[in-house]
């Protein structure tokens, strides 16, 4: 039988259902990895299990996203993470190492493994031929006891490459057309399998870059074969013991192929302030650009970061501008300062920041309002750069330079005929100091937690029936920076959810945590695609706090979905658009008999009760999830079953 890529390495690790897409699977998960943003709240998660030890082969821990410390609360933050680690038996990737997703692949990467990781853009390591897939926090504990990934089987998408890149357009804009032509929900219940001639033509980084992006099309996760060129750059990493070819057979079979033919790619650029809205950089160029920022687990990666100070050497950054560089990782860093490229880019009067996530998060380096900022990042949702109307485009390293030099929105080719070329390494500088392994002696070690650290809320068993005000009616594509925003302001209260419960849809109605409050709770009404975006599953967690029972929404985006039912929160689905128009907010919503239906029957009856109206939605879930909803969340259903 011929097999694609994901196939095998999904049979291997199937403990639950059958292959088959749209049934429910259950996989065995070998590696975990979290960040502070995500990973202070799977810590107490893990914590509620008593468990003593993480059951997954390699656990991993890092600080790269609450860097900036005005305050006692991150600081905290990363202590706790770095004793938690230390007792329960997880590597601890110190503040500084760099990137999580950046400095998994140089260092801990290998094909034909399962990692599930606690931040969206996980899928970055399926550059090396392994599945990675973004989830919750709680799930990620869940794996990290040693309990299985639930999920629906995917589509397998065959996204096939042909020819190769011509001189200045780069591996991102392979995916910025992928975005283009299949928008921010075209991935939704798909994995991308790359394939095709076209794929040797590309090293590990710039496969990362592309498997990295495929989050912002919704996928489940994206992955590269694993040959020469993963085998090259593992050579360079100090760790070809590492590297087992793995592919696709030939003939394998997809659900759907998609065509990319490489060499009629152009320079694209994503317009504000969502990553597919895609186009050639010339019907953007001239506008004027005050800000660019080089950097994030997209393009911040030694080959980056050589070539743009290759670029900026011996040329100065315009006046207008404020030009930041943010290296992935440690290694990054010290790799460009080794080459003299750290020089060119200071010399050219860039500003260097630390090797961490910065700018992508809003941890510091707002725009100035209204400007343009040209980003290398994965993001541009609205006030996600810390300005509330920013007007931020995503860009290849290459756009991104030259409009830095420029002042204006730029086109690469306009440079000269071909990029400079920049010498390839023989060896990278390899030293996992700053990568603290668990504690021998566990038992000695103290778990601290600062004042900040709040303990888990926790809900109920699912009521029979909810009387609700809708609190708030959004549009399609409303992505978790909505929900829950980020940013310097908002990011130290990741381990207080009383704290951060109080920015909830802060930058679309700053009044809604009140109004939440004041009616005891309620629900919320949403388009399609749900709660796309980051993994942060705050963004369930804080409205839970706020006593709200139900989304009612078109559709859900995959993570955010799960996060709703692991605390409890009703996914309920409106198909009729009479329906979903006749809801406004204000209504007041009655469901009754709620745990019957559940038990018995998707399709649930809603009453609006001031309209005199019924509408019916539905809830589209599996024996698992029910239990899960019934039990009033995850955790609950844990305890109850142990
Ligand atoms: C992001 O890129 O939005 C984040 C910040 O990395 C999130 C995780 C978080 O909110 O902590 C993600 O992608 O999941
Ligand atoms: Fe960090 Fe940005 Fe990558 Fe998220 S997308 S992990 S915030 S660098």
């Amino acid at each position: 039988m011929t097999e694609n890529l994901v196939m095998k390495i999904f049979r291997s690790h199937l403990v639950e259902g059958t292959l088959k897409q749209g049934s429910d699977i259950g996989l065995r998960v070998d590696e975990t990895l979290l960040q502070d943003a995500t990973g202070t709240m799977a810590a107490l998660q893990f914590e509620a299990m008593g468990i003593p030890k993480v059951k997954a082969k390699r656990a991993f821990a890092f600080v790269d996203h609450n860097m900036l410390q005005t305050g006692f609360q991150n600081a905290d933050d990363h202590r706790f993470l770095q004793t938690f680690s230390n007792k329960y038996g997880l590597y601890f990737s110190k503040p500084g190492n760099g990137i999580c997703h950046q400095v998994y692949l140089e260092r801990f990467a290998r094909p034909g493994v399962i990692l599930l990781g606690a931040d969206s853009h996980t899928p970055n390591a399926g550059a090396t031929g392994m599945i990675a897939i973004g989830a919750g926090g709680l799930d990620v504990a869940v794996a990290m006891a040693g309990m299985p990934y639930y999920t629906k089987m995917p589509a397998i998408v065959q996204v096939k490459l042909t020819g190769r890149l011509r001189p200045w357009v780069a591996s991102k804009d392979i995916m910025l057309e992928l975005l283009r032509r299949l928008t921010v929900k075209g991935g939704v219940g798909k994995i991308f399998e790359f394939g095709g001639d076209g794929v040797k033509t590309l090293s590990v980084p710039e496969r990362a870059t592309i498997a990295n992006l495929g989050a912002e099309l919704g996928a489940t996760t994206s992955i590269f074969p694993s040959d020469a060129r993963v085998l090259e750059y593992f050579r360079l990493q100090g760790r070809q013991k590492d590297y087992k070819p793995l592919s696709a057979d030939t003939d394998a079979e997809y659900d759907e192929v998609i065509e990319i033919a490489l060499d009629k790619l152009i320079p694209m650029v994503a317009r504000p302030s969502m990553p597919d809205k895609v186009v050639p950089v010339t019907e953007e160029q001239g506008k004027e650009v005050r800000q660019v920022c080089i950097g994030s687990c997209n393009n911040s990666s030694y080959d980056d970061l050589m070539l743009v100070g290759a670029l900026l050497k011996g040329r100065k950054v315009h006046p207008d501008v404020s030009l930041t560089i943010t290296p992935g990782s440690k290694q990054v860093f010290e790799m460009i300062a080794a080459s003299g490229a750290l020089q060119h880019m200071i010399s050219a009067g860039a500003r260097i920041l630390e090797a961490a996530c910065g700018p992508c998060i809003g941890m510091g380096q707002a725009p100035p309002s209204g400007s343009v900022s040209i980003r290398t990042m994965n993001r541009n949702f609205l006030g996600r750069s810390g300005t509330p109307d920013d007007r931020v485009y995503l860009a290849s390293p290459y756009v991104a330079t030259a409009s830095a030099l420029k002042g204006r929105i730029y086109d690469p080719r306009k440079l000269g005929p071909k990029p400079p070329v920049v010498k390839k390494t023989k060896s990278f500088i390899i030293d996992d100091s700053n990568v603290i392994k668990p504690s021998a002696k566990p038992e000695k070690v103290v778990v601290e937690k600062g004042p900040n650290i709040k303990p888990l809320p926790l809900r109920g068993e699912l009521e029979d029936a909810i009387s609700s005000v809708v609190l708030i009616k959004v549009g399609d594509n409303i992505t978790t920076d909505h929900i829950m925003p980020a940013g310097a302001r908002v990011l130290p209260f990741r381990s207080n959810i009383p704290a951060i419960a109080d920015f909830v849809f802060f930058n679309i109605d700053p009044e809604f945590p009140k109004r939440a409050k004041a009616s005891g709770g309620g629900i919320i009404v949403g388009g399609s695609n749900y709660g796309q975006g980051s993994s942060r599953e705050h963004a369930a967690l804080a409205p839970m706090f706020l006593g709200v029972k139900a989304v009612l929404a078109k559709s859900y985006a995959r993570i955010h979905r799960s996060n709703l039912i692991n605390f409890g929160i009703l996914p309920l689905i409106i198909k009729d658009q009479d329906a979903f128009d006749s809801i406004e907010q204000g209504d007041t919503i009655v469901i009754e008999n709620i745990r019957e239906h559940i038990k018995i029957d998707d399709r649930i009856n809603v009453s609006i009760k001031n309209k005199n109206k019924t509408i019916e939605v539905y809830l589209d879930t599996n024996q698992r999830e029910r239990k899960i909803l019934l039990s009033g969340g995850l955790l609950n259903m844990i305890k109850q079953e142990a």
